[in-house]
């Protein structure tokens, strides 16, 4: 049978939709931000899921400061532990409510780094309500390497993986790595997001707030 112009057309379009599949909608997205793909595979991946949230009372002297939350099964749960698998994708979503800016201690950790691709996707400006982030949802989002530094309420760094995601104030952050050594390593927020004269106290000082052990299994 010989197709017509237009019939192949159409055909070859219902082609790329059934081979596209669910990344159709996220394709939507990179064609507006001129960005890639995540890493899309049948591997198993591992999500893991912060939430930084502020104004949480700290003690009576330093009064209120802002922390990092593992969200598992709906429930906010301390961040002084951190549990990944080792040789693993890990789909980190990371949702900001701090509404604050914090300097940082260093110019370096406006770069993103020790993700795929050393990028991080962020859907900013906006009421960070993509829980349990659905890649396939074509909505407004940058592919960032890095931030502004003047733009930042928090980092998420863990220093001996090379990893560091900058976080803008309300935002939803996106980011996969894999941590390919098991051990015990420590992760730091490196924006001085706590309390005393350099904001290095408080929270910046006490695992389960800006700081604690990243644990690779
Ligand atoms: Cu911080």
């Amino acid at each position: 049978m010989k197709l017509s112009n237009e019939k192949l057309t159409y055909a070859i379009l219902i082609v790329i939709i059934l081979v596209g599949g669910t990344s159709v909608g996220l394709l939507a997205g990179n064609v507006i931000e001129h960005g890639e793909s995540p890493t899309s595979s049948t591997q198993s991946v591992y999500s893991l899921t912060l939430i930084v949230q502020h104004h949480i009372f700290f003690n009576s002297s330093v009064g209120y400061q802002p922390a990092f939350f593992v969200l598992q099964n709906g429930t906010l749960e301390n961040s002084s532990m951190i549990y990944v698998p080792a040789h693993t994708l890990i789909d980190l979503t990371i949702v900001c409510y701090d509404n604050g800016l914090s300097p940082l201690e260093s110019a370096q950790y406006a770069n993103v780094s020790g993700t795929v691709g050393g990028i991080q996707y962020v859907f900013n400006s906006t009421i960070p309500v993509n829980m349990g982030l659905n890649k396939t949802i074509s909505t407004y989002f940058q592919v960032v390497k890095s931030e502004n530094a003047s733009n930042i309420a928090h980092t998420f760094t863990v220093p001996q993986l090379k990893l560091n995601i900058p976080l803008e104030p309300i935002s939803t952050t996106f980011a996969q790595f894999y941590a390919n050594t098991t051990g015990s390593f420590m992760w730091q927020c490196f924006a001085e997001c706590g309390s005393g004269p350099y904001g290095t106290a408080g929270a910046m000082a006490t695992p389960g707030w800006m700081t604690g052990t990243l644990v690779v299994y």
